[in-house]
């Protein structure tokens, strides 16, 4: 802060937290924002101020936590936003669930208040390189794996971002050797101005979050600004691939290096025959084949070749970027390959909560699939997941609460082979009584746990161990 006023911290989320506890640190005063009128203060100034104790390395209770809730403030609402309090504000540091063009961050901006990104607010405290990932798809599991490649190489490494650990909760933590691994979404790249990742990618891009940007050409623009603050010293990787990040070579800032899971290429990283190729002034050779790997299918090469390169550009032996490949598993939940019982291949992708997952599960699935959905309802409609199972699905099998309203959907939509069971034990059951040699089971509920389970977790593990005892 560059004077005494206050930050004004909108949202209240878990970036906006790690936020608060990053200004209050360093000595300064936040004023918390959310528009959500049922917020519990109460429990979001217990989140703050252990942020705020963990980050200080500070016991949990005691004086400094008094002396800290005196700096504390909230603002509830919308008509919160007065021009009176705002006199009172520095900058304003804006979740990235909050769009940039709502009411709230008109309002603040109308004020004349600067509004920083989490990411860009981080930047300001960072010590050492940042190597960044963005795309549509693919992002948690290349940032998850490049993670591991950087400590297997034998840097300090820290993996923030929208993979769900804010990178102002941990930026204090950086230092002239570390390695800063984020994974960093269209909504955080918004308010980004000096972040500058030593490495970037962008691994594909297809189109999200439309109602967020309104048109494509929006998103794209978003997802390349992560290479806003790179020069030619730096270096972005893309997918050869993908129309939209093939395009942005001839305009990208960094020096940019390819990968492309479709066809050979002179120089860059390629995929042919389920073996990585890396080519060398026109000379290729092989690195690792996928099935050394544990992980599946044609994005996920994709997913590995933009780590293999990103992190042999910030310097990692390939002999250990290799090994880390090796002994890299799927992300716990999220499509995350189990076993093969019988011939049929199990997935738990409990992950999955809401439709949109639920949906990119299905995409991703390469066999005919036994299906279990449902929990507890959010109010969704399931109409776009059912219509994604596009002939791939031969039995939805429905728990939870959201059962019936499931099965209802599907039949308006024509589909008819629907199971019900009691429990999940009972749901996997009937799919492995069910599924033929060279069928896929996959637990991708489109739903929360919440009724059955204490979350999503849980209910992925009980699935994994009920797997495990066929
Ligand atoms: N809020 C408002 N006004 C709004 C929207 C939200 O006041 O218009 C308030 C809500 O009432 C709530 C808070 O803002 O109290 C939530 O903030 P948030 O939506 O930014 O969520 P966080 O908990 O801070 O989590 C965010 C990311 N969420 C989103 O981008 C939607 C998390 O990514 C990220 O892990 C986390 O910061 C740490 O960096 C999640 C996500 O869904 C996983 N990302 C999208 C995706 O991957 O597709 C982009």
């Amino acid at each position: 802060m560059t004077d005494n006023k206050s930050s004004l911290i909108i949202g209240t989320g878990k970036s906006g937290i790690a936020a608060a506890g990053l200004i209050l640190a360093d000595q300064g005063r936040v004023i918390l924002f959310d528009e959500n009128r049922e917020l519990d203060c109460e429990a979001v100034l217990e989140k703050v101020l252990d942020e705020f104790m963990l980050r200080r390395g500070l016991p949990r209770m005691g004086q400094d936590r008094e002396e800290v809730k005196a700096r504390i403030s909230f603002l509830i609402g919308i008509d919160s936003l007065t021009d009176d309090l705002l006199k009172d504000v520095g900058q304003a540091v804006i979740s990235p669930g909050v769009p940039v063009d709502g009411e709230a961050a008109v309002r603040i901006s109308g004020a004349g208040i600067p509004l920083v990104g989490e990411i860009e607010l981080a930047w300001r405290y960072e010590k050492g390189r940042v190597l960044a990932v963005t795309g549509t798809n693919g992002k948690t599991t290349t940032t998850s794996l490049l993670g591991q490649i950087m400590k297997r190489a034998g840097y300090r490494t820290l993996v923030v971002g929208n993979i769900g650990t804010p990178y102002t909760g941990m930026v204090k933590e950086t230092s002239a050797d570390s390695v800063t691994v984020a994974e960093i979404s269209s909504f955080q790249l918004e308010t980004t101005k000096e972040f500058h990742p030593v490495v970037s990618a962008i691994l594909n891009l297809t189109p999200d979050h439309l109602n967020r940007h309104h048109t494509m050409e929006n998103y794209v623009r978003a997802k390349q600004d992560i290479t806003r603050a790179q020069t030619g010293g730096d270096v972005c990787v893309l997918n050869a691939a993908d129309a939209y990040t093939e395009e942005f070579v001839k305009r990208c800032p960094a020096r940019t290096v390819l990968f492309s899971s479709v066809g050979e290429l002179k120089e860059g990283y390629y995929l042919k025959d389920q073996v990585i190729y890396r080519a060398r002034d026109s000379v290729s050779e092989p690195l690792i084949a996928m099935s050394e790997t544990h992980l599946l299918g044609d994005h996920n090469a994709e997913n590995i070749m933009a780590a293999i390169a990103m992190a042999e550009a910030a310097g990692a032996d390939m002999e250990r970027i290799l090994e880390a490949v090796r002994d890299f598993h799927a992300v716990e939940h999220r499509i995350e390959f189990v076993q093969t019982v019988a011939g049929v291949d199990y997935y738990n992708d409990s992950k999955g909560t809401n439709p949109d997952a639920a949906i990119k599960a299905i995409r991703a699935m390469v066999k005919p699939t036994w299906l279990i959905g449902g929990g507890y309802d959010k109010d969704s409609t399931y109409d776009e997941w059912i219509e994604s199972f596009d002939g791939k699905v031969r039995g939805l099998v429905l728990i939870g609460q959201t059962a019936d309203k499931i099965a209802a959907c599907a039949r308006e939509h024509g589909f008819e082979a629907i199971y019900m069971a009691d429990s999940l034990q009972q749901a996997v059951q009937i799919c492995h009584d069910n599924a033929g040699e060279g069928e896929a089971v996959l637990l991708s509920p489109a739903c929360a746990s919440w009724g059955m389970f204490k979350n999503y977790e849980q209910r992925g593990d009980l699935f994994k161990k009920i797997v495990g005892e066929f």
